[in-house]
């Protein structure tokens, strides 16, 4: 008897994680990439120094693509990040500088690097950067050889400039309005010189896209087709990728790997499988294992771990991975005083804190300190919390409001860490 398993085409494999949300002439799309392998690409702007998890998925897909032997270009918009894509944007962007354009380019070219293979014998990825086309293109071309193929009645009935001119407050500049023709140039250009028959998006693309659909069909009549992947949302109807502390960059500097994955971990139990299924590339039995545990153990949070251990690894490697697993153990544990000086300054990044000269905190009794942190608001409240037993300094209980706080307090030499209760941390630095 047979008992393989027959493994999923690449069209499968997006519709079984909910990646598709749209594609233009399916059937034929489908087709085209179980017979071939087919050049497509994904355009990123440089509207930052670094990319954020909300550029994930787009990501992610080109590598689904080459995995299942496609040959994915990543395009930096070095040339379109000049301009400003008005797409999902309720008002005119501020033109950046080109020398910060340039820059933020160079970190981005590098992130989008980690996701594609280069080397591959069978179908190796590009890494293009549209300034390099663009930048070529005089006025009287543009407006010759591209131009005269937009129509601006079309172009006013697109999403992206249809919302802005609805709201006469904000409108547009013309400068946005043409943003279309050179991410339509762009896949022109590409598909006359390297063959790309698809281009892929998130949902707000889909205009842009379209737009180069149609400059292709009437110039060179090559084939080309669009696949956009839905807006994410939480189940709260929340952006996603946005906390309290703001976005959550690719780039460690910017959020450490500890924070990165302690976003993962807080993923709530009813996003948790949609999120697994949208960023890692666990397999399908894998999946529904997680799913089991999600829906009988919640309380064990094992496919919040998962997913966090997975994504972490992606874009920090598997030891970064592990340090964030194991700083947030100990802290879970109460076992501060494991953790290296980095894993405790990053585990405490999002803290409140205070700083304290050693004269000032070596006169303190433990009541003060809760007090002056603002940890508790009142002398009686933050007696009343010490006696309970709700009180922690570097994750001992004390329950001596009297206790007087020395230099033998400090971990590393420069740090103290207050908890009140479970969760409520307090980070002191303290001065020389
Ligand atoms: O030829 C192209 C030139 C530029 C672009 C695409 C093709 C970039 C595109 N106009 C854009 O603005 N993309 C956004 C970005 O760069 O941050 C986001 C989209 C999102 C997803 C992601 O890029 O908002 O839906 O496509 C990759």
């Amino acid at each position: 008897m047979n008992c393989q398993v027959k493994k999923m085409n690449l069209i499968e494999d997006l519709r079984f994680r909910g990646l598709i949300n749209d594609m233009s002439d399916p059937e034929s799309l489908e087709k085209l990439l179980s017979t071939e392998s087919v050049v497509l690409y994904c355009g990123f702007d440089p509207t930052a120094d670094s990319l954020h998890i909300g550029n994930l998925l787009p990501l992610m897909a080109l590598q689904r693509f080459q995995r299942y032997g496609h040959r994915p270009v990543a395009l930096a918009g070095g040339g379109t990040g000049l301009i400003g894509d008005p797409s999902g944007k309720t008002a005119e962007r501020t033109l950046n500088p080109k020398e910060v354009v340039d820059s933020w380019l160079e970190n981005i070219k590098r992130q989008l690097s980690i996701f594609l293979d280069f080397n591959s014998v069978t179908n190796p990825a590009l890494l293009l950067n549209n300034y390099d086309w663009i930048a070529e293109l005089n006025v009287i071309e543009y407006l010759r050889d591209v131009g005269k193929y937009f129509s601006v009645n079309a172009m006013l009935a697109k999403d992206s400039v249809k919302s802005r001119i609805e709201n006469r407050d904000v409108g547009i500049s013309y400068t946005e309005f043409s943003y279309m023709i050179l991410q339509a140039y762009d896949y022109y250009y590409l598909a006359r010189h390297h063959n790309c028959k698809l281009q892929i998006g998130g949902s707000d693309q889909w205009g842009n896209i379209t737009a180069g659909i149609d400059l292709i069909r009437r110039t060179i009549q090559a084939p080309a087709h669009a696949l956009t992947f839905p807006l994410i949302t939480t189940s709260e109807g929340k952006k996603f990728g946005k906390t309290e502390a703001g976005t959550i960059w690719l780039d460690a500097r910017k959020t450490s790997p500890y924070q990165f994955y302690q976003f993962w971990i807080n993923v709530s139990d009813q996003d948790v499988i949609r999120f697994i299924k949208y960023f890692t590339f666990l397999d399908p039995d894998t999946i529904s294992e997680l799913e089991q545990s999600a829906a009988n153990r919640p309380e064990k949070r094992e496919a919040q771990q998962r997913l966090a251990c997975e994504v972490t690894a992606m874009i920090h490697g598997q030891s970064e991975a592990t340090l964030a697993r194991q700083t947030a153990a100990a802290l879970f544990k109460g076992e501060l005083s494991s953790l290296t000086e980095s894993q405790l300054r990053d585990a405490m990044s999002g803290v409140p804190a205070t700083s304290l000269g050693i004269g000032a905190i070596s006169r303190m009794t433990l009541l003060d300190l809760v007090v002056e942190t603002g940890l508790c608001p009142s002398r009686s409240r933050g007696r009343n919390d010490i006696e309970s037993g709700a009180i922690y300094l570097n994750d001992v209980r004390d329950t001596d409001p009297g206790r007087k706080i020395t230099s033998g307090d400090k971990l590393f030499g420069r740090y103290m860490v207050l908890r009140k209760g479970k969760k409520t941390y307090h980070l002191i630095t303290v001065a020389p």
